[in-house]
């Protein structure tokens, strides 16, 4: 395995519902590292970017609109094996088959307003984190990675 990065989003249900420190208590208490941090609202042009694979899709727009009402935290989450262990701390993307313990299955109900968002290759968290992220807001944690999660 190698340290990765990926995009994890709080979506503004999550935001909403306060459950953004539950949320990134679980990253944390994983192992993970947060290595950048933002509270925002996204515009919806940066939207359909993020989105844009899903361009054309029947949920497409209302999925932008969603994204887009209200404010989101934005994260960058390091570790060894992170863009498939976040991936598995959230789980299925429609709650109803997500594994229980993982987020959306512990706090979520519908697959539209399923809290959290994750990058789900190496592309795609380059690609994503940049719509996100500059150079300047990452944080070296290379102190706490050698500390907590290198095994040597
Ligand atoms: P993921 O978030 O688990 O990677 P994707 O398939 O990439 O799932 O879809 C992105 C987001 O679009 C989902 O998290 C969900 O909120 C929404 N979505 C996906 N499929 C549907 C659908 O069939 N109806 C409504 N919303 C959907
Ligand atoms: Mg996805």
């Amino acid at each position: 395995m190698a340290i990765e990065r990926t995009l994890i989003l709080c979506k503004p249900d999550a935001v909403s519902r306060g459950l953004v420190g539950e949320i990134v208590s679980r990253l944390e208490r994983r192992g993970y590292l947060l290595v950048a941090m933002k509270l925002m609202q996204l515009d919806g042009e940066r939207a359909r970017k993020h989105y844009g694979e899903h361009a054309g899709k029947p949920f497409f727009d209302g999925l932008v609109e969603f994204i887009t009402s209200g404010p989101l935290v934005a994260m960058c989450v390091e570790g060894e094996g992170a863009i498939d262990g976040c991936r598995q701390l959230i789980g299925a993307t429609n709650p109803l088959a997500a594994a229980p313990g993982s987020i959306r299955a512990d706090l979520a109900q519908t697959i539209g307003r399923n809290l959290v968002h994750g990058s789900d290759g190496k592309e795609s968290a380059e690609r994503e984190l940049a719509i996100f992220f500059r150079d300047n807001d990452y944080v070296s944690r290379r102190h706490d990675l050698e500390r907590w999660i290198y095994e040597k």
